[in-house]
């Protein structure tokens, strides 16, 4: 008897069974609902295999490397904390001298990229070398115990901002970091968000296209830092560009080219109040009440600055754009 039976499987249903190209194994040892981890999946994802990575110390390094153990599918190489630019830059230099077109992408946190490697990021986009630099922005320290860094936003507490008689968590303003990687002038940059995952692999692959210096800044909730549900992250990471407070923005040689934008501006208090780093901020004191009207303000600003509003249906915008949901729905 013939057991045989031929079935023909589209070409186009047996792509989408295929397992798509991972750079990240799973298995590490992120916090659940860890921002930075997502977004390196997604960034690894996009830029496909043919790449190499330059990782700055901190908390996406230590999580994915536990010696003898890497999560990494990639070429990948762990750089200090001060010197992730530097590195990313010998390693194209490297690579071109051998004729090779293999992209060289550069990850940091936001201490490695706002803070301590910023000297050497900053002469590897001067020189105009061929590197997608990434900076994961969870806006502290996390490695490390939450300390304060240049990225953390104005009014937060870590535990070099606390709370007290004399302060209301951090006391500096969030550092603009993209206007200043603007001013080098460089072929792409652009801000991202954890919350919009089809927007970061639409902002990887434009960047893996370009001959130069890259760059690109995504929101990476961290729960631990940020104190909340690690199954809230895109919420928040979601409310975060949805209030203004953290704008998705691409600039082309310096020149504001695209953002996204906000359909319904959404009050920063449902951003800030379902995170423990500012619940002093919803305490019965004026100081409270003056920091809430300045955060709003800041979002403004940015609503402002950038021409976020939006008047009509857009389907690329804040609550059009592809986005992750829970069971289909989006919360709240
Ligand atoms: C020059 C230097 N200073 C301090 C440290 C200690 N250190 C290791 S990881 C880390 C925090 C990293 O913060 P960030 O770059 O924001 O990345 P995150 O862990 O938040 O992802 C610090 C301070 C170090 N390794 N090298
Ligand atoms: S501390 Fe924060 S950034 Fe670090 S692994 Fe945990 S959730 Fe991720």
């Amino acid at each position: 008897m013939n057991t045989t039976s031929q079935t023909t499987i589209p070409i186009a249903d047996l792509r989408r069974s295929q397992p798509r190209f991972q750079g990240i194994e799973s298995g590490h040892r992120a916090c659940l609902g860890c921002g930075e981890a997502l977004a390196a999946r997604l960034v690894t994802e996009a830029a496909g295999p043919d790449v190499m990575i330059a990782n700055a110390t901190g908390c996406l390094e230590i999580f994915t490397t536990p010696w003898p153990e890497s999560s990494w599918r990639l070429p990948w190489m762990h750089s200090l904390f001060e010197n992730t630019g530097a590195i990313a830059a010998g390693m194209e230099a490297a690579l071109k001298a051998q004729g090779k077109s293999t992209k060289v992408l550069a990850f940091g946190g936001d201490g490695g990229t706002f803070d301590i490697g910023f000297q050497a990021l900053s002469g590897m986009l001067e020189r105009g070398h061929n590197v997608l630099y990434v900076c994961y922005d969870n806006e502290a320290y996390m490695n490390t115990g939450i300390q304060r860094s240049s990225s953390t936003p104005h009014a937060a507490m870590t535990t070099t901002s606390p709370v007290g008689r004399d302060r209301m968590g951090k006391r500096h303003l969030k550092k603009d970091i993209l206007s200043i990687i603007a001013s080098h002038h460089i072929p792409f940059a652009a801000s991202a968000s954890v919350a919009y995952p089809s927007d970061i692999r639409k902002k990887v692959r434009r960047a893996m296209e370009i001959e130069g210096p890259t760059f690109l800044l995504i929101h990476s909730p961290c729960p631990l830092g940020w104190g909340h549900d690690g199954a809230l992250s895109i919420e928040v990471a979601r409310l975060a560009v949805q209030s203004g407070l953290f704008p998705l923005i691409e600039l082309e040689r310096g020149e504001l080219i695209g953002t996204m934008p906000l359909r319904q501006p959404r009050p920063v208090t449902d951003y800030l109040r379902l995170q423990q780093r500012f619940s002093h901020l919803f305490k019965d004191d004026s100081r409270a009440r003056e920091e809430l009207e300045h955060l709003q303000a800041l979002a403004e600003r940015n609503i402002e600055y950038y021409g976020l509003n939006s008047n009509r249906d857009d389907p690329c915008d804040s609550e059009g754009a592809d986005t992750v949901r829970r069971g289909g729905q989006r919360w709240g």
